[in-house]
């Protein structure tokens, strides 16, 4: 399957795609008592690209850990979290719509595995920068592109404890910069800050202890050279139109 039409399966498109049984071996799409085959699991997304790709930035031992330890195991336990339950067959982000009734267990590990793959197409090297609408709506919020920078990461640089920092639309369309704990993120029924995600960063410590240690805002810093820029810019057009 096409990385494209997973991120689709996850809710930042319409359609939801699966990969078919056959791959995953002979525990998925089984033919249940009424004779009608339950969803088989989403596979584990591929990451955009090399491990080594955002070096010297974020270095590929971390990218290595942080995707296939980190990433995976909030993925496999998600799949394992919803199997056999009406969740299956629904996208990761419309669970977050209502995920105050879910446990605990579904909150973390959806939103891991969400917020894994929003990071990762969040990150490239050498894009342009905002484009002239979203360098406008920019403004418009903060001021100045670097004002945005800076709330963007005094967010960052100050969440106590682990979680992450959003760019993201609010209801009144307006941008806007804040952060949630652990795995939470803005699409959440529970988080204080709602609204569609645009930009983001971990800044849980397995982001970047092996590299940075403890300073956290030279990591954050340093982000700022792998903002992958042309996905933001198509993030915001379909939020303007949505
Ligand atoms: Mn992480």
């Amino acid at each position: 399957m096409e990385r494209r039409n997973f991120v689709k399966s996850v809710g930042l498109a319409a359609a939801v795609a699966y990969v078919s049984p056959k791959v995953l071996g002979n525990d998925q799409g089984i033919v249940n008592s009424s004779g009608s085959e339950s969803a088989p699991a989403p596979e584990f997304p591929a990451l955009p690209f090399a491990y080594d790709a955002l070096e010297p930035y974020i270095d590929a031992r971390t990218m290595e850990i942080h995707y296939d330890k980190h990433h995976r195991a909030y993925f496999n336990n998600y799949v394992k979290a919803i199997k056999g339950t009406p969740l299956e067959s629904m996208e990761v982000s419309d669970v977050f719509k209502s995920v105050s009734k879910q446990s605990d267990l579904i909150r973390n590990n959806g939103g891991g595995y969400y917020n894994h793959i929003f990071f990762w197409d969040s990150l490239r090297k050498g894009t342009a920068g905002p484009s002239p609408e979203l360098s406008a709506a920019l403004v418009k919020a903060f001021g100045s592109f670097d004002k945005f920078r800076e709330a963007f990461s005094t967010s960052a640089k100050t969440r106590f404890g682990s979680g992450w920092a959003w760019l993201y639309m609010n209801d009144s369309k307006a941008l806007a910069v804040g952060s949630t704990p652990n795995q939470d993120n803005t699409l959440m029924d529970i988080s204080p800050i709602k609204g569609i995600p645009l930009l983001t960063i971990d800044v849980w410590e397995h982001a970047y202890y092996l590299k940075y240690q403890n300073r956290r805002p030279e990591y954050v810093d340093a982000f700022w050279n792998v903002v992958n820029w042309d996905e933001v810019n198509k993030r915001y057009q379909q939020a303007v139109k949505g």
